[in-house]
């Protein structure tokens, strides 16, 4: 165990004017957490009450983490509409308050400012729409959308009336597209005909027109105009939003469901090949979001709160959408990139929409930071309260960057650690409360009980500073309940291998003051400018090409992206290794996943390193990829020793 006390040595402790004005102080937090864990009961029972209920409540909470009988249970005989919640209980208070600002791609186009009378209005007529199109309570739809308010107004309007949504990031090919269609048998898609970003448009109409050549028959497309660009129509099957947005009533009584109904699937790779459909219920996901929103970002009524995430990753839901609206705030929803038209977009944007709350993603940061910090001091960035991040390890000169260049040294940062699993924060900063640490999440949120085992004997770890794997012990609200349509596979991926435990998949350090310092994935998922990736995922795609005969993929080190994908190619014989081939295995994986699985580097390998037994060693390819072929272990249990000398040869990184 080897404990990093220089880490500890910079600490960040909340200004004492921030401090006067947050919702939750040092004393606060201690006070609640210990409540918290004392009596989860007592605690969630009076939390649960920050949402409004049709009938409310009498059991909390409900979870057995046993292997073979896993079952998480929240609020389960409550009824209640999450759109509701995240908007007709404010029409009252804040009917003319906005709800979402949204800001195009192109910044010579106008922004909108929808208030919450609006953001209902149009939620009641794409929920009429949906139902006309024969969507009821618990169907499925696959909302494929760019970044447009249609996008909140399909995910409310499914929460409307009940249907459970499975957002696909646009960027995501039509392949991919078409096995989430099929993995959670949708009824209809809703898509737009083209998305633009970063001044590019991506035609989403005809990669779902292609997707559907491999689903039912009966799907049906519901189509947003966004550009007005020329697309395909199969009459019947599509369906043109914009005309029929036109009729449709714009009211609609929403539909009551059970705590325990699903809100939504949102699709995430794992260590196998197929990624996994995350349910996530109702009433736990969305007290849960609304709290850690309100907290974690010190959120405050009138504050404008952005998010940079796309709504295709659960960042997106659970701080553009649900945690933001459910609290009445107001959320900026982005349709751009970072560095369109130029390196200064995102302080453009904070600067025009006087942003408060800004949260975003460490490879982002990275990004950013390789301009220059001229890009940043061109603009006002006075209303900034507080900065976030999120999806990946910071890097600690990326936390001093956005610390000093973007914060100027006075707003607190928080880095939250959490996963599309986990629906909400798990470990944070609150940012009156604790004191922040580059490159650490700190400490857990209220309820929350992680812990740190022994990898090899499973057991919790009991000193303070500590290193292994990160469990958590006990169940939170928005916890995801099952995989969709396998729930051995739930059971298996997160309860088997230390058994008791939710297993995250992450490893950590836990440090002399108790703060958690997340090491990364200890299994085959690796993280791409903040992007989850199963390795076996890119895998399958190379194999899938006529030319590859094996493939094993791995990630290693890369200054922006956090980690780059680097892939071993075994060809199949006869065929002429070349950069040409190179260019197109690269391609074809983009095509079978989309541009976000994009090889960084392929290297030709005549063979692999396999033990007797013909599992592939992956820990010497990981080596071999960080360039760090000196600690590669121990080799003799390998069948063939000496193709690893063939690999460290030829190998692509070298530094
Ligand atoms: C929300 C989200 C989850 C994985 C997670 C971990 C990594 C996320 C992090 C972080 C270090 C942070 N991760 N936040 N690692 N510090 N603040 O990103 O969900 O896409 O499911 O990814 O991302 O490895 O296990 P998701």
């Amino acid at each position: 165990m080897t404990i990093d006390t220089k880490a500890q040595a910079v600490v960040y402790p909340p200004s004492p004017d921030f401090v006067a004005k947050a919702h939750i102080n040092a004393e606060r937090y201690e006070e609640l957490y210990k409540a918290s864990i004392a009596d989860p009961e007592a605690f969630w029972g009076a939390e649960g009450k920050r949402i409004d209920w049709i009938k409310p409540y009498t059991k909390v909470k409900d979870v057995d983490f046993t292997l073979g009988q896993v079952s998480i249970k929240w609020f389960e005989d409550g009824t209640l509409n999450v759109a509701a919640n995240c908007i007709d209980r404010h029409l009252e208070t804040r009917g003319d308050q906005t709800a979402i600002i949204w800001e195009p791609d192109d910044p010579a186009d106008e922004a909108l400012h929808i208030s919450y009378r609006e953001l209902h209005r149009s939620v009641c007529k794409m929920a009429n729409i949906l139902q006309d199109m024969g969507v009821r309570k618990s169907d499925r739809v696959v909302i494929y959308l760019p970044m447009v308010p249609e996008a909140a107004y399909a995910m409310l309007a499914c929460a409307r009336i009940g249907a459970v949504h499975s957002v696909v990031f646009a960027g995501f090919s039509p392949d991919a597209l078409g096995a989430r269609v099929n993995g959670c048998d949708a009824k209809v898609v809703i898509t737009s005909d083209f998305a633009p970003r970063g001044g590019r448009k991506t035609a989403l109409k005809s990669n779902t027109d292609k997707a559907l050549l491999h689903c039912k028959d009966s799907v049906k497309v519901l189509m947003v105009r966004r550009t007005g660009d020329q697309t395909t129509w199969i009459e019947g099957r599509d369906h043109d939003y914009n005309a029929l947005f036109l009729e449709a009533d714009d009211t609609q009584a929403p539909v009551e469901v059970g705590a325990e109904d699903p809100l939504f699937i949102l699709y995430t790779s794992g260590s196998t090949g197929q990624p996994k459909g995350v349910v996530h219920t109702s009433g736990g996901y969305i007290v849960f979001a609304g709290m850690t929103h309100k907290y974690t970002f010190d959120y405050h009524d009138g504050d404008v709160f952005w998010c940079t995430a796309d709504v295709g990753w659960v960042t997106g839901h659970s701080y553009i959408i649900y945690g933001p609206l459910a609290n009445g705030a107001t959320t900026l929803m982005f349709e751009g990139v970072p560095t369109f038209p130029d390196a200064g977009r995102f302080w453009a944007v904070c600067e025009k929409h006087k942003v408060n709350q800004f949260y975003t993603a460490p490879t982002a940061i990275r990004a950013l930071m390789g301009q220059g910090k001229e890009w940043v001091e061109k603009y006002d960035l006075s209303d900034l309260k507080l900065l976030g991040t999120v999806g990946e390890p910071i890097n600690p000169e990326a936390w001093n960057w956005y610390n000093e260049v973007v914060g100027k040294g006075t707003r607190p940062i928080v880095d939250t650690w959490w996963q599309t699993e986990t629906g909400g924060h798990l470990l944070t900063p609150l940012p009156g409360a604790t004191a922040a640490k580059p490159g650490s999440a700190t400490k857990p949120f209220f309820g929350v009980e992680p812990v740190v085992l022994d990898p090899q004997s499973g057991e919790e770890i009991h000193e303070t500073a500590a290193e292994g794997v990160l469990c958590i012990k006990s169940s939170w609200p928005a916890q995801m309940r099952t995989v969709w349509g396998d729930h051995e596979r739930f059971e298996q991926t997160y309860f088997s291998d230390y058994k008791g435990y939710y297993f995250s998949g992450d490893g950590c350090r836990r440090d002399a003051d108790g703060d958690y310092w997340i090491t990364g994935r200890v299994d085959d998922v690796i993280n791409v400018s903040g992007h989850r990736m199963g390795t076996a995922e890119v895998e399958s795609a190379l194999v899938a090409h006529e030319t590859v005969a094996e493939a094993a993929v791995v990630g290693y080190p890369h200054d922006i992206k956090g980690q780059g994908i680097y892939c071993y190619v075994t060809l199949m014989n006869g065929v002429e290794p070349s950069d040409d081939l190179r260019k197109t295995l690269r391609n074809f994986v983009r095509q079978e996943i989309g541009p976000i699985a994009s090889p960084d580097l392929i290297q030709w390998a005549p063979g692999l390193p396999k033990t007797r037994s013909g599992k592939i060693m992956r820990r010497i390819l990981r080596k071999i990829a960080e360039d760090d072929y000196g600690a590669l272990g121990d080799i003799s249990t390998l069948a063939d020793p000496s193709v690893v000398d063939d690999l460290i040869e030829n190998r692509m990184n070298k530094s």
